[in-house]
């Protein structure tokens, strides 16, 4: 799909704010996929549509989750988690985007999972890292991402679980899978 299309359908489904958001993880993640070899046109794409679900009203989204099978751990924990999934399921059934590796990379934007492929982390670190983010710790993980994926990654993980910790808050399993998997991995 054609970029400018491709925007055009997002601006309709977000807020100003998060379409502004949303045009940042595209240039970020079009820059990390050109410097870690990604797919960039994937990368693209799996960007501008990541948070296309972010505004659909909480209980469309339960219902989606029950009705299609999705992890059913889903909903014991936070609802900040399921517009990734439930997003992946959106762009595919109104958007018509097939590619998998575009849809996994949507569908784990927010909790991460176990063995993220090249694109699932160019996308998760976008969303982290794009200009308009400000949360304590990014300038650490910018610098990072200059170089190392993984660490970037796991910096990032590192950050989330932290800040859930502090507010005594549920941690999403996979979100924990994600940041073991990849602290192994850059040992
Ligand atoms: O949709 P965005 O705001 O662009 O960013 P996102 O999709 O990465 O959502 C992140 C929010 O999800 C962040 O405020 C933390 C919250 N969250 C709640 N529970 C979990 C979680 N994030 C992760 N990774 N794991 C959790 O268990
Ligand atoms: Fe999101
Ligand atoms: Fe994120
Ligand atoms: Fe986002």
């Amino acid at each position: 799909m054609e970029r400018t299309k491709a925007l055009q359908i997002v601006k309709e489904a977000l807020t100003e704010k998060r379409y502004i958001h949303t045009v940042g993880v595209m240039e970020t993640a079009i820059q990390l996929a050109n410097r870690f070899g990604a797919d960039t046109q994937k990368a693209e794409i799996a960007a501008i549509f990541h948070d296309y679900a972010k505004f659909r009203p909480v209980e469309e989204m339960r219902h989606i989750i029950i009705t299609q099978h999705m992890a059913s751990d889903l909903v014991e924990h936070n609802e900040e988690l399921w517009h990734a999934p439930v997003g992946a399921f959106l762009v595919e059934k109104e958007v018509g985007v097939k590619d998998s590796e575009i849809l996994d990379a949507i569908k784990y934007h927010t909790s991460g999972r176990i063995n993220m492929t090249l694109l699932d982390k160019v996308i998760f670190l976008a969303d982290y890292i794009e200009p308009g983010r400000d949360f304590p710790g990014v300038e650490e993980v910018r610098q990072s991402a200059k170089e190392n994926l993984d660490i970037a990654v796991v910096q990032s993980l590192r950050n989330t679980i932290q800040f859930l910790l502090k507010r005594n808050q549920r941690i999403y399993p996979k979100t924990v899978d994600a940041y073991n998997d990849l602290l192994l991995k850059i040992k």
